[in-house]
């Protein structure tokens, strides 16, 4: 099949899943070709079955807001006639499903029909696509996609109860690759950030308000005081600064370190004892769930989708937002011994195996082979 993706070429969950699935497509014998402003940066390598087409904006002094979803729909109906693109799969509603199905009315004009498949991720329904300004369109975007997925059973939930939408919308979990959570000795460096005797606690996001930094920072520091540990924070955003200026109020500096945005997140969890992800709203939870294939057990939230991901008592603790006690004590209980950590360690990966990439990849195909045969009959 000849797949067009649609996604945001940046760290994000949704773009991070968008790649992975286009690669995995690639690797099934399918042909992938990324239609996105850049290139993703989890996409290192093109070959003759994954292709990238980078839309371009031209600035013009008379638009205040560059017409982005306008190059968008152009460049997909171009490169669907060149590429004899079967279907198109949008990652983030906003505005992709928009600019996907301008894209199929303008190609249905020629007699080309094409299936948009729309992933929701969270933000696209929950913050953003529920905002009264959005609401409308967004709303239209799903109802008119050939396929709606979501990437967990509470994300659906919010959607049909903020959108008062009757779209039939198939859950697909978020996966993760496996193989590359495989340690190896060469590149896992826990020497270089802390030492033998230190437990290695580890977030990652874009540093958002609604990821709740500060309580990262607060949970952490309850922790050192009874155990001795380095805090790991990976990722860029807005909360960024506070949270330095918290770990300085704290007097804690010296045991937080901030390593900014990074394509090697492994490199770092392979070293990690505990991750921490106190969102207060998660449609699911990917970089927990990477964690847990690092063999990470996970301090979460029981935000959203993540009581589908991070399960309690075998590959972690979930608290109501927000409970910063809670779950640094839980925290300390998972650090304090060594062995009860393993166990925890061992139900982190086995529940990660849930989410293994090759398990979850087909139910994609499946929805791709649907669109396209309902598509075709409508
Ligand atoms: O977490 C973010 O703010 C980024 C956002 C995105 O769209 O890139 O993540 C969302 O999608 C991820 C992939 O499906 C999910 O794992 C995240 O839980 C979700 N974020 C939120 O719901 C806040």
């Amino acid at each position: 099949m000849k797949i067009g993706i649609v996604c945001y070429p940046t760290f994000g969950g949704s773009g991070v899943v968008a790649t992975e699935l286009g690669l995995e497509l690639s690797r099934k014998g399918h042909e992938v070709h990324f239609i996105t402003y850049r290139q993703p940066v989890r996409l290192e390598l093109l070959s003759p079955n994954v292709h990238f087409h980078e839309v371009n904006v031209p600035k013009y002094p008379l638009f205040h807001y560059q017409p982005y979803e306008l190059a968008l729909s152009s460049k997909i109906v171009d490169m669907v006639k060149m590429h004899n693109i079967d279907v198109l799969h949008v990652h983030y509603a906003i505005p992709h499903a928009y600019a996907g199905y301008m894209a199929k009315k303008m190609l249905l004009e020629e007699g080309i029909t094409l299936p948009i498949v729309t992933t929701l991720h969270g933000t696209d329904i929950t913050l953003v696509g529920s905002h009264p300004f959005y609401k409308t369109a967004v709303t239209f975007s799903i109802n008119k996609s050939d396929a709606v997925t979501s990437v967990s059973q509470s994300l659906k939930e919010d959607t049909q109860r903020l959108f008062n939408t009757k779209k039939d919308i198939t859950v697909i979990p978020n996966f993760v690759d496996l193989e590359k959570h495989k340690p190896t000795k060469k590149d896992c460096r826990r020497d270089v950030l802390a030492k033998p005797h230190e437990r290695v606690i580890t977030h990652v996001s874009n540093f958002r308000a609604v990821k709740r930094i500060p309580d990262v920072i607060k949970i952490f520091d309850a922790i050192q005081k009874k155990i001795p540990s380095k805090l790991m924070m990976i990722g860029e955003g807005p909360e960024r600064e506070k949270a330095e200026q918290l770990c300085a109020a704290l007097n804690i500096e010296e045991k937080v370190v901030f390593l900014g945005n990074t394509n090697e997140v492994n490199k770092i969890l392979c070293f990690s004892d505990l991750f921490l992800l106190p969102s207060e709203t998660e449609s699911f939870g990917l970089s927990a769930l990477e964690a847990m294939a690092s063999n990470v057990p996970v301090i979460s939230s029981d935000s959203g989708g993540l009581k589908e991901v991070n399960v309690a008592g075998v590959s972690g603790y979930l608290s109501p937002f927000g409970a910063v006690d809670e779950m640094a004590k839980n925290a300390i209980s998972i650090l304090k011994s060594e062995s009860t950590l393993e166990q925890f360690k061992i139900g982190a990966k086995t529940t990660a195996e849930k989410f293994d990439i090759h398990k979850i990849v087909p139910a994609y195909e499946d929805v791709y082979h649907m669109a396209l045969k309902n598509c075709i009959s409508n």
